[in-house]
């Protein structure tokens, strides 16, 4: 079979929310792109994965045409609750204490708008791609060679966008003596089940001496709910009744006796990890999104930093073609580091706050029932907390 050669400004490596929202942005600002993607395109629209947007968040992607599903279908909450046993709930009110709100709008709905939209604009979205190698990637032309279909394709480019994910070939492409990676993997991953039965009235992330649990939503009728389970626990341990009879134990009254239980029409198990690779920048390779970090969920702020990373880069391709301008290319990983350590950070304060850790001393539930009391008791502490999970806001 022929080998086929393109030509394209920006190669986009993945077509996940961070790779189709670069290419939509990349398209508003007159810049070309080509999108690879190795699963087909029913299995990246049917992961069912985040659902909560920062306001931030949901103010850039109105400000790129894309805020109409989102208003209409998602639905505005001015917070998250923690219901700690034997102890008052909390609810973390980021309206109050900051004066912002969150939009509930599954990350699988956004998915279906950024495919939508950039069909309808005949981008080249190619997928079932293989073997993909990036190459010459501190020269001004750099290029990825993989296999489309069975077919060798070359593409010659100006930049490269890793946004593959944390499995991708992309940041394994930055040599070892420039990479510099920080990791802390936890004992425990998330459970999470999708059902047709109506949900509670709010998000409530539930800490409990069994473990940690979310209520979360996907709709008036779609109820999407978490537990924490060991790693290493497989989906198929899990029936039905025993996740149900297991989550109503996590959540006190009248919140247990309110979840309404049903046949799951998802369940998958997530492992928890805490991951940043640093530089996000190679010669001309730019990271985005979960391929140069990851956040444990509770926090909701992945699909968050995939969104604010794209702003970042996107306006740093506009200068350099528009302006000829340089200099936010050359501040990307600087500034968009400054954002995913803030997210690392609140992301993993309460995945430890919340969770049960299999090898945590009774002093270490002591300090974590005390922060929680001190939660309670401060304005200060409330305000620290809601501004981090309300999410910082974009630097200019
Ligand atoms: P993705 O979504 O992983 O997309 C990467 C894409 O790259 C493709 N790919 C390749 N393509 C070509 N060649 C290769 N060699 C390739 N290798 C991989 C993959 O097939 C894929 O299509 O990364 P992206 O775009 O950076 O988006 C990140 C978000 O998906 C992720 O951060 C969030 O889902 C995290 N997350 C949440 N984030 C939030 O902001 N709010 C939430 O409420 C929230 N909840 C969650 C979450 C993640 C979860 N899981 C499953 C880890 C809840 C859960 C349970
Ligand atoms: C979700 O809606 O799936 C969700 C909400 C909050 C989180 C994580 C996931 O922290």
């Amino acid at each position: 079979m022929t080998a086929e050669r393109r030509r394209t400004q920006v190669a986009i490596i993945g077509g996940g929310p961070a790779g189709m929202l670069l290419s939509h942005v990349l398209s508003l600002n007159g810049i070309d792109s080509i999108v690879l993607e190795r699963r087909s395109r029913e299995h990246v629209q049917g992961r069912i994965r985040a659902g909560v947007l920062e306001t931030g968040s949901a103010r850039f992607l109105r400000d790129v045409g894309l805020g109409a599903n989102m208003d209409h279908h998602g639905h505005r909450h001015d917070g998250v609750s923690i219901a700690w046993q034997d102890k008052p709930e909390f609810l973390i009110d980021t309206k109050r204490h900051v004066g912002l709100s969150m939009i509930a709008y599954g990350q699988t709905a956004l998915t279906a708008d950024l495919y939508a939209v950039r069909e309808a604009a005949g981008a080249e979205i190619r997928d079932h791609v293989a073997d993909v190698r990036l190459h010459d990637l501190t020269t001004h032309r750099p290029g990825v060679d993989c296999v489309h279909r069975g077919r060798p394709l070359t593409i010659d480019c100006d930049f490269i966008a890793g946004c593959d994910g944390f499995h991708g070939v992309s940041r394994r492409s930055i040599p070892d003596r420039v990479r510099q990676d920080y990791e802390r993997v936890y004992p425990f991953g998330w459970l999470g089940v999708l059902a047709e039965v109506p949900p509670l009235d709010r998000f409530i992330y539930a800490r409990h001496e069994r473990g940690f649990a979310l209520a979360a939503q996907r709709g008036p009728s779609l109820s999407r709910y978490y537990i924490q389970v060991p790693s290493g626990t497989t989906t198929g341990e899990w029936p039905d009744d025993r996740f149900w009879r297991e989550l109503v134990r996590r959540f006190p009254d009248p919140m247990s006796t309110a979840i309404e239980a049903g046949p799951t029409i998802e369940k998958s198990i997530a492992p928890l990890r805490s991951f940043v690779s640093e530089p996000m920048r190679y010669g001309r390779l730019f990271l985005c999104g979960d391929s140069a970090h990851i956040v444990p969920p509770t926090g909701a702020k992945g699909l968050n930093l995939a969104i604010s990373d794209v702003f970042y880069l996107a306006r740093a391709l506009d200068w350099h073609y528009r302006k000829q301008d340089d200099g936010y290319l050359d501040c990307y990983s600087e500034t968009a580091l400054r954002r995913v350590w803030g997210a690392t950070r609140i992301s993993w304060w309460l995945t430890w706050l919340l969770h049960r850790f299999p090898d945590r001393s009774a002093f270490d539930d002591r300090l974590s029932e005390n922060e929680y009391d001190h939660l309670l008791a401060s304005e200060h502490a409330q305000r620290w907390l809601c501004e981090q999970y309300a999410g910082l806001p974009y630097e200019a």
